[in-house]
């Protein structure tokens, strides 16, 4: 969340705090984590039939082709229908798999107005071989309608495996990544003033935590501005610590925001059946999903990475134990301390409206809980990662 909204905000219950109506100063709150939390974010991804879109959308998806709500891979797609793809976790950002572009009469403008251009906030344009005519066609297209786009290069690990076997002496990753960069950036130079050798990601959809994906991943997030961005940085795949470490600094944004909510029950008229321990075990229990480290996805990393087990790694009493309401309660009460300066600092008002609540716990005990539950949920995603690919940066 950034520090325009907070301001906004801040002004906003301040004002109604004036006037003594601390009910709709925490509606404020209440309405202003919503409106972040379902920001939609569409992206689109395209290129030609087979060069990999659907994999690499389960990839952005953390899942692999296998799992239940994974977009099927390896069969021909026929419709002309972009098909959506919601985070699993987070369904505010979809992620759209958009027909192939190899027709030869493929024309780019007819292509966009048919997948409605207007609804996605980006392109990716993935290829898995050279970038071509209908692929430059379309970022041309794209460009004139205002948008941005991304250009991949898929299937990484096959280049360098198919080299490996026919050159094994003399096998050089690096070289082979400069020449298929080279490459890439020597098809698309002439088309666009200001395209780089970087602005072409290698990418693995099979190995997400290499090559140029945590790179890819980081550039989105600079590119995108306000609720966009934090909801985008919510759905981020675990692939490397830096993706891991953006993440918990999203969430750590809407800490102040959702421990005053859950605290606000209390004193919010209509709402007293409401249990701020289940408030609290519902975001700590999303913070665990989104890191991955229920016990599906914990178990699928193991799985993935040849590991029989991840979960005695875990530190984080919320990772190892069933998030119940008597752990939350527990957890809660042992824990006070300098978290509650952090929201002091980002949030001027937080004192003053988390004063008001007169509930069995408090505002400030509640967010105390939920960034110590953040860090730790955070580092032990970092072990995780680190013992299933030993290459967490
Ligand atoms: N080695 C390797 N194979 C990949 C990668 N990405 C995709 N593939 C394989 O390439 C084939 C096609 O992948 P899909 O993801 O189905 O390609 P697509 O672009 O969605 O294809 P259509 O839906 O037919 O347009 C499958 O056999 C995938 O397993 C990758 O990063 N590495
Ligand atoms: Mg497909």
């Amino acid at each position: 969340m950034d520090s325009s909204t907070t301001e906004q905000l801040g002004k906003e219950v301040k004002e109604a705090l004036e006037r003594g109506d601390t009910a709709g100063a925490f509606e404020k709150v209440k309405k202003c984590l919503s409106d972040v939390e379902n920001t939609p974010l569409n992206v689109a991804i395209t290129g030609e039939s087979g060069s990999g879109k659907s994999t690499f959308i389960n990839a952005l998806r953390g899942l692999g082709d296998e799992d239940e709500e994974s977009a099927k891979t390896n069969v021909v797609e026929t419709t002309m229908k972009p098909t959506p793809y919601p985070h699993p976790k987070n369904k505010s950002v979809t992620y759209w798999d958009l027909p192939g572009i190899g027709t030869p009469n493929f024309k780019a403008n007819a292509y966009l107005d048919k997948v409605q251009f207007q609804r996605y906030d980006f392109f990716i344009i993935i290829a898995s071989e050279r970038f071509k005519e209908n692929h430059i066609l379309l970022a041309e297209e794209i460009q004139k309608m205002k948008k941005k786009f991304y250009f991949v290069r898929s299937k990484i690990d096959q280049d360098l495996q198919n080299s490996q076997t026919r050159r094994a002496k003399t096998f050089n990753e690096k070289k082979i990544l400069d020449t298929i960069r080279q490459d890439c950036f020597n098809s698309l130079k002439c088309y666009f003033k200001y395209i780089t050798g970087d602005s072409v990601f290698l990418v693995s959809s099979f190995q997400p935590e290499k090559f140029d994906f945590s790179r890819l991943l980081k550039t989105f997030e600079e590119e995108l501005q306000g609720h966009k961005r934090y909801v985008y940085l919510r759905a981020l795949p675990n692939i490397s610590s830096q993706a891991i470490q953006m993440k918990k600094q999203a969430l750590e944004s809407t800490v102040a925001l959702v421990a005053l909510q859950a605290s606000a029950v209390s004193i919010v008229p209509g709402l007293s059946d409401v249990n701020e321990i289940l408030s609290l075990s519902y975001h700590i229990k999303g913070y665990v999903e989104s890191f991955g480290l229920d016990e599906k996805s914990l178990s699928n990393l193991a799985e993935r990475s040849g590991r029989s087990n991840l979960k005695h790694l875990m530190k984080s009493p919320f990772v190892i134990k069933e998030i119940t309401y008597n752990l939350v309660s527990r957890e809660l009460e042992k824990r006070n301390g300098a978290a509650y300066m952090i929201a002091k600092r980002f949030f001027s008002w937080f004192p003053l409206l988390s004063a008001v609540v007169s509930g069995p716990m408090s505002a400030t005990a509640c967010s105390d809980l939920l960034y110590s539950a953040l860090n730790e949920i955070a580092d032990d995603a970092k072990v995780a990662l680190e013992a299933a690919f030993g290459c967490s940066e």
